[in-house]
């Protein structure tokens, strides 16, 4: 594994559990950690259960034990390690947003395919796929709950950055991070309301606003929010705080968008609903045990949004963990997520999201970037035409 923060913590409490609450085919060693910096990388590695730990992430690629590369960098690293990691026959995690421009991954899943026809894996890590309501609400509205698809909403909404000062972080840094709210938590609503839905987005309309337009210099914190410790100076924040859009899915269902660390009390308000001729579902990460669904073929009387509690055997994962009722948290999906990917190894499969779907969420990414450049004047997500 390549990275040791937050994404570091995530992927490899995942990697230890996986095959202890699923069954796999393989069982996954955390052989060794890179990560820049001598101390903070040793740390990590006897922290998370890393055998070993280098400062080069160029001996995890070179090591011929090591046969799953996990990256868990910023996106200004994605292309160049993926394309080694392929290139060496390792079969390649990567965390999301998939590369810092469109150009970069499709780079990546060119070798991607390459490497596919080698027997060699890749995957994007849109965790919140696994998020067992999700998959749930996916299974429902593939299933025709819903009816015909009407109009999709989805919202993600944090605010450790409402504080103005609030310390920089590579997050706020265009060189390191792509873009901002747009790339980091708008990935994840604009994967899943494609992957629930089972419809691309064909062309957006959007609007990137930087609210706080300078911060204070990082010291050495390196969280999410959090004051830590400053210089006094500030620095130029070169991404978006909010991200607005409005998409035109593919067939012509209409969606709205929006990715914000600025929504005071919103902390992970991950929220997504799909209003169809027959019905609904909605979703609320801070309550993701939770599914809503709604059934306006229900007698008028008795209509109403059910509380679906995802908690049972019968919902996607659910039946590895614990008795009805006792939830799960966000660690989970990455878990999941892991044991997705090693039974796909495994069996020789390969494992969803691939780089080219996540290719497709770059896409919309950069058209809402040309879009907000532009007014907001309607741009196509199609390479083929660039203007809608
Ligand atoms: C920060 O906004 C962040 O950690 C994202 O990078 C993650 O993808 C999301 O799961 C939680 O928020």
């Amino acid at each position: 594994m390549i990275g040791y923060g937050f994404m570091g913590a995530a992927h490899s409490h995942a990697w230890r559990s996986a095959h202890r609450f699923f069954d796999l085919p393989l069982t996954p060693v955390l052989a060794t950690l890179a990560g820049r910096t001598e101390s903070a990388v040793t740390e990590a590695a006897a922290r998370y259960g890393f055998e070993a730990r280098t400062t080069r992430w160029q001996d995890l690629v070179e090591d011929p034990a090591i046969d799953v590369i996990d990256i868990c960098t910023p996106g200004d690293t994605h292309v160049e390690i993926a394309l080694a990691a392929l290139a060496a026959g390792k079969h390649v995690l990567c965390e999301k947003p998939l590369a810092n421009s469109v150009q970069g991954s499709q780079q990546m899943t060119e070798a991607a395919a390459a490497a596919r026809a080698q027997g060699i894996r890749s995957m994007c890590g849109f965790s919140y796929r696994r998020t067992p309501a999700l998959a749930y609400a996916r299974q429902l509205v593939a299933g025709g709950a819903v009816g015909e698809i009407r109009q999709i909403r989805a919202q993600y909404l944090q605010d450790w950055l409402s504080d103005a000062d609030a310390p920089m972080t590579w997050r706020l840094d265009k060189d390191k991070a792509g873009s901002g709210a747009l790339g980091d938590i708008g990935a994840h609503i604009i994967d899943l309301a494609q992957w629930i839905s089972g419809r691309e987005i064909a062309a957006v309309s959007g609007t990137l606003e930087t609210v706080v337009p300078t911060r204070p210099a990082a010291g050495t914190a390196q969280g999410l929010g959090g004051r830590g410790d400053t210089s006094g100076q500030r620095q130029d924040v070169t991404v978006d705080d909010v991200a607005l859009f409005t998409a035109r899915f593919e067939g012509g269902v209409l969606g709205s968008f929006e990715a914000t660390r600025m929504a005071q009390g919103r902390k992970n308000a991950m929220r997504i609903e799909i209003n169809g001729s027959a019905g609904s579902v909605a979703f609320d990460f801070e309550r993701m045990n939770e599914l809503e669904v709604y059934d306006a073929t229900a007698p008028a009387g008795r209509q109403g949004f059910t509380r679906v509690l995802t908690t049972e055997p019968e919902h996607p994962y659910a039946a590895a963990w614990w008795p009805t009722g006792h939830g799960l948290g966000y660690e989970h999906t990455f878990t999941h997520q892991i044991a997705d990917l090693v039974r796909a190894i495994g069996e020789g499969t390969d494992p969803s999201p691939s780089f080219e779907e996540a290719l497709q969420v770059q896409r919309v990414l950069a058209a809402v970037e040309t879009s907000a450049a532009h007014g907001s004047a309607w741009h196509s997500t199609d390479p083929q035409e660039p203007t809608a």
